[in-house]
C-alpha cells in the first residue's frame, strides 16, 4: 500500500486552510451528535439537563466522524478543482453526518425550508431524527444528495459505478464500511475496476473506511495485514494509499494530500483514454489502476474515549451511541456536555445558531454541493427515451397460434434499435445470459463492456460497449440501480431462477421509490426493469435447480404503487410490454416471457390493444357465445399454450360445453381496484369470469399466488388453479408440464371434474385423457422426446 509518505511532506494545507476544514469537521461532528441526543437547548445556551434529552437514543455515532472527515474532504477538493461530484456511503446507518452536512451546506435548508440554518431550525433538524414523525436513523431518500440508503450493506460501489456510467464529468466519492466489505455483494464490486471505461464513464473514487469494526467485532480486512488488503485491492485493479492516524491535523494534511494525489491521477487516466489512443486493457502493459483510499481511523473518533471503565473511542462499543444512559445518569450526562463542548460549538455557530461566515462562505455552492448534485436527483436529468415503433418489429402471423417465434430474439431486434438511438442513456445488465436469453441481437449495435484482455476467440468484447455482462447478479442489479437513481434507463435479464439472488436489493430499491414518490422534490425515475426468461417451464439444458417462478411472489409483497408485473403469451406481447415498460417512471416491471420457439397468438396490433388491456377474452378460442359453462384462464407463455390446447380438445371431446377463453397479461389486473392501480372493478371482473362459473387458471408460478390476488372476488370459491407444483428435472417441455398437472389432459379433466353434471357424462372422455397422460410419459421416457401430437400440436385452422 502506498504509505503517502512523499504525498504527506507537501502538507498541502496551510494554517487557515487547516483550521478551515477541521472547523467544517467539528462543525457537522457537533450536528451529528446534536441530532442522536438532543430535544432541546441545541446550542448549549444552559447547562444540559435530562429535560433537553430524546427519550428514546437512536442512532449510529461510531461510523459518523469518519463520513463527516471524507465530507469535508470533498468539500475543499470541489471548491479547488469545480468537481461534479457525488457521495455514496456504504454505512447508510450514519445518518446523521450526511444529515448534517446537508444543513450545514444549505441543502437541507433548500429541500425543506421550516429546518433554517438558525437555532429553530437546529432543534428541528436535532429533534425530527430518529424521531416519530422525523426522518430515519439511515441515511435515507428523504437525505437531499443521497441515491443510496445503505440500511442493508453492501451495495455502495456497485451504485456508485452505476452512477458514474455514462456521466464522464461525475466523480463518485463511495465510503465503503469494512464490514460492509465483507458483504458478497461488495467484495465482487471491487471487480467493477474492469467495466469502466475512462474515456466516457466518470470515476469512482472508494474509500475503504477502516475504523476496524463492525457492531461487535473487528473486520477481517482490518486484521489482515497491509500487505494482504493491498495485494486483495491491487488484483481487484486498484491502487490503494492509506491514509492513517488519530490526530486531527495530520489526518487532515495526509487526507488532503491523498485526496489531490488521487485526483490527479483519476485525472491523469481519463485525459489519457480522451486523446484518442488505443484503449488500454487491464492485464496488459499500460494499464493504470484507479486510485483508491484507505482510511484508517477510529471508530467513533473524537467520542467518548472511555466509559463506565470500558473503552469505547476507537472499539466496537462506539457502533451506536456511546452513552446510553444520559437521561438518567449524571456522570453520562455530564460527559455528553463536556463531548457535545469539545467541538467548540461557540466558534460555530453564533448566538442565533446560524453558522458563522467562514462556514457558510467554506462550503461549494448550489449544485456543487453534494446535497444538491442534480444526479443524486437523478429524475431532473431524466430525458424519454427515443423508442422505435415496436409494432414494426412484430411477427406477422399467418393465423392465430399457428406461426412460431422466439419472444426474446424478437424482442431483441427492437432493443438494438433502442440502444442505437439511445447511446448514452440506455444500457442492458445480465449476468452472461445475453446470448443465452437470445438477446444476442444487441451486439448489431453495441459490444459486451469489457476492459480486460481479449483473445481471438472473444466475440462481441468492447471498450465502448454497452452490454454490461458480469456473472453476479449483485452488480448487475446494482449497476443499473445506481444507472437508474441518476436518471437513466436499463433493463436487466436474468434467467428467472436465480433472479432470487438479488430478492434483497429488490426489496430496498422499491423501498426508495416507495419512499421518494412522497417526497415533493424527488423527481421521478426510469422503472426498474426485469426480463426474466429461461423460465421455469423451458430449462431444457438444466433441469430442477433452475426451475424456480418465486421471485413474481417476492415481487408482490411490495406496495402495488411500485409493483407491475408482466407474463406476455408470445413474441408480439412481449414487445407491446416491453414498449410499456421503458415508459414508465418509478416502478419496478418483472416481465417473464420465453425464449424458446412457441406460437403467437395475436397479430401486432390484435397484442397491442390486448396488452393495453392486460386482460382479455379470446374469443376466436372460445365458443361460449356470452354465457360460458366454464372459463380457462391463462397467464404465461407455456400455461396459455396448455390452456389453448385445452379448448381444442374440449371442442372436439365436448362439443356442447360453451368455453370461454381468458389470457392474463398483467397479473395485478386480478387484484381489486383497491389494492392495486391496475386493479379490475368487480362488474368487470364478474363480467370475465362470471361468479357461478367455473374457472379453471393455468399459470406459470406457484399457484397460490393467483389465489392470493383473487381471494376477495365473487368467484374465489370457483376458481381452480394449476402451475408449478416444485416437480420437476432435465425433461422435455411436455413432461415438465406434465409432472406439474399443468399439461392440456389435465386441464380438461379439471374442467370435467368441476364443471357441474360433467362428470359423468364425460366419464369416457376423462378416461381417454388419464390413459393419453401414461402415454406420453412413457413415450417420453422411452424415446427422450416429446410425442408429435402435443409437440406439432397448433391452434387448428378453422
Ligand atoms: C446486509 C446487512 N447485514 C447486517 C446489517 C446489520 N449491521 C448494521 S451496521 C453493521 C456493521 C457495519 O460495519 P461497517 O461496515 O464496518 O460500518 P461502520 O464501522 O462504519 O459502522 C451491521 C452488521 C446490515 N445493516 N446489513
Ligand atoms: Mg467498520
Amino acid at each position: 500500500m502506498l504509505t503517502l509518505t512523499d504525498a504527506q511532506q507537501t502538507q498541502p494545507l496551510d494554517e487557515e486552510a487547516l483550521s478551515d476544514v477541521d472547523a467544517y469537521w467539528r462543525a457537522c461532528n457537533y450536528l451529528a451528535v446534536g441530532q442522536i441526543y438532543l430535544l432541546d437547548n441545541p446550542l448549549l445556551k444552559v447547562p444540559l439537563l435530562p429535560t433537553h434529552i430524546k427519550p428514546r437514543l437512536l442512532g449510529h455515532w461510531g461510523t459518523t466522524p469518519g463520513l463527516n472527515l471524507v465530507y469535508a474532504h470533498c468539500n475543499r477538493v470541489i471548491r479547488e478543482r469545480d468537481l461534479d461530484m457525488m457521495y455514496i456511503i456504504g454505512p447508510g446507518h450514519g445518518g446523521p453526518a450526511i444529515a448534517a452536512n446537508a444543513w450545514l451546506e444549505g441543502s437541507y435548508t433548500d429541500h425543506y425550508p421550516d429546518v433554517r440554518q438558525d437555532e429553530v431550525g437546529m432543534k428541528r433538524l436535532f429533534r425530527q431524527f430518529s424521531f416519530p414523525g422525523g426522518i430515519p436513523s439511515h441515511v435515507a431518500p428523504e437525505i437531499p444528495g443521497s441515491i443510496h440508503e445503505g440500511g442493508e450493506l453492501g451495495y455502495s460501489l456497485a451504485h456508485a459505478f452505476g452512477a458514474a456510467f455514462d456521466n464522464p464529468d461525475l466523480v463518485v466519492t463511495c465510503v465503503v464500511g469494512d464490514g460492509e466489505a465483507e458483504t458478497g455483494a461488495l467484495a465482487t464490486s471491487w471487480q467493477s475496476t474492469t467495466f469502466l471505461n475512462p474515456a466516457r464513464d466518470g470515476a469512482v473514487l472508494p474509500i475503504l473506511h477502516l475504523n476496524g469494526y463492525k457492531i461487535a467485532n473487528p473486520t477481517v480486512l482490518a486484521r489482515i495485514g497491509d500487505e494482504a488488503l493491498t495485494d486483495l485491492l491491487q488484483g481487484a485493479g486498484w491502487r490503494p494509499y492509506l491514509v492513517e492516524g488519530d490526530d486531527p491535523e495530520q489526518v487532515h494534511q495526509a487526507l488532503a494530500g491523498t485526496m489531490d494525489r488521487v485526483l490527479d491521477e483519476i485525472a491523469d487516466i481519463q485525459r489519457e483514454a480522451r486523446s484518442g489512443a488505443e484503449p488500454r486493457r487491464r492485464g496488459e502493459e499500460g494499464w493504470r489502476p484507479w486510485p483508491m483510499i484507505v482510511l484508517r481511523t477510529p471508530k467513533g473518533w473524537t467520542g467518548p474515549h472511555i466509559v463506565d471503565g470500558k473503552q469505547v473511542e476507537g472499539t466496537w462499543r462506539a457502533h451506536q451511541v456511546p452513552l446510553a444512559e444520559v437521561r438518567n445518569n449524571a456522570a453520562h450526562l455530564g460527559m455528553l456536555e463536556r463531548w457535545l463542548r469539545s467541538y467548540r460549538p461557540h466558534e460555530l455557530f453564533d448566538d442565533d445558531g446560524v453558522p458563522n461566515e467562514r462556514l457558510r462562505t467554506w462550503a461549494p455552492t448550489g449544485t456543487r454541493r453534494m446535497g444538491s448534485n442534480l444526479h443524486a436527483n437523478g429524475g431532473r436529468l431524466t430525458r424519454g427515451l427515443d423508442l422505435p415503433d415496436f409494432r414494426d418489429y412484430g411477427v406477422d402471423i399467418d393465423g392465430h397460434g399457428r406461426t412460431t417465434s422466439e419472444s426474446t430474439r424478437v424482442l431483441a431486434r427492437w432493443l438494438a434499435e433502442v440502444m442505437r438511438r439511445n447511446m448514452t442513456t440506455f444500457r442492458l445488465f445480465g449476468p452472461d445470459e445475453t446470448a443465452s436469453n437470445r438477446l444476442d441481437a444487441v451486439y448489431d449495435t453495441t459490444g459486451k463492456t469489457w476492459g480486460a484482455q481479449v483473445l481471438p476467440v472473444d466475440e462481441h468484447l468492447a471498450a465502448d460497449g454497452r452490454v454490461m455482462e458480469v456473472l453476479a447478479e449483485h452488480l448487475c442489479e446494482g449497476w443499473l440501480e445506481g444507472y437508474l437513481l441518476t436518471g437513466r434507463h436499463g433493463l436487466f435479464s436474468c434467467y428467472e431462477a436465480f433472479v432470487h439472488i438479488v430478492d434483497s436489493m429488490f426489496n430496498q430499491h422499491a423501498k426508495w421509490l416507495n419512499t421518494s414518490r412522497r417526497i415533493e422534490w424527488r423527481a421521478p425515475i426510469p422503472s426498474l426493469n426485469y426480463l426474466l426468461t429461461s423460465h421455469v417451464w423451458r430449462q431444457d439444458h438444466n433441469g430442477f435447480s433452475h426451475q424456480d417462478p418465486g421471485f413474481i411472489d417476492h415481487v408482490v409483497n411490495k406496495k402495488a404503487e411500485v409493483i407491475r408485473v408482466y407474463l406476455p403469451p408470445d413474441a408480439n406481447c412481449l414487445l407491446s410490454v416491453a414498449d410499456h415498460c421503458l415508459r414508465s417512471r418509478d416502478y419496478v416491471n418483472v416481465i417473464v416471457a420465453g425464449k424458446q420457439p412457441e406460437l403467437v397468438w395475436l397479430s401486432m396490433d390484435e397484442a397491442a390493444a390486448h396488452c393495453a388491456r392486460g386482460i382479455g377474452v379470446w374469443d376466436w378460442a372460445g365458443n361460449d357465445e356470452g354465457d360460458p359453462d366454464v372459463v380457462l384462464a391463462c397467464a404465461g407463455d407455456v400455461p396459455t399454450l396448455e390452456t389453448l390446447a385445452a379448448a381444442d380438445l374440449l371442442r372436439h371431446d365436448l362439443p356442447d360445453l360453451k368455453v370461454r377463453v381468458v389470457n392474463v397479461v398483467d397479473l395485478m389486473r386480478l387484484q381489486p381496484p383497491r389494492e392495486h392501480p391496475h386493479g379490475m372493478p368487480d362488474p368487470e371482473y364478474d363480467a370475465l369470469f362470471p361468479p357461478d362459473v367455473p374457472v379453471i387458471f393455468a399459470y406459470h408460478g406457484y399457484p397460490w399466488l393467483i389465489h392470493r390476488l383473487a381471494y376477495r372476488r365473487h368467484n374465489h370459491e370457483h376458481l381452480h388453479v394449476r402451475g408449478y407444483k416444485e416437480e420437476g428435472t432435465t425433461t422435455t417441455p411436455f413432461d415438465m408440464v406434465l409432472v406439474n398437472d399443468l399439461d392440456r389432459f389435465h386441464l380438461v379433466m379439471d374442467v370435467i371434474d368441476r364443471v357441474p353434471g360433467l362428470g359423468s357424462r364425460a366419464a369416457v372422455v376423462r378416461q381417454e385423457l388419464v390413459d393419453r397422460r401414461a402415454e406420453n410419459r412413457r413415450y417420453v421416457r422411452e424415446h427422450g422426446t416429446d410425442m408429435a401430437e402435443v409437440a406439432d400440436w397448433v391452434w387448428p385452422d378453422q
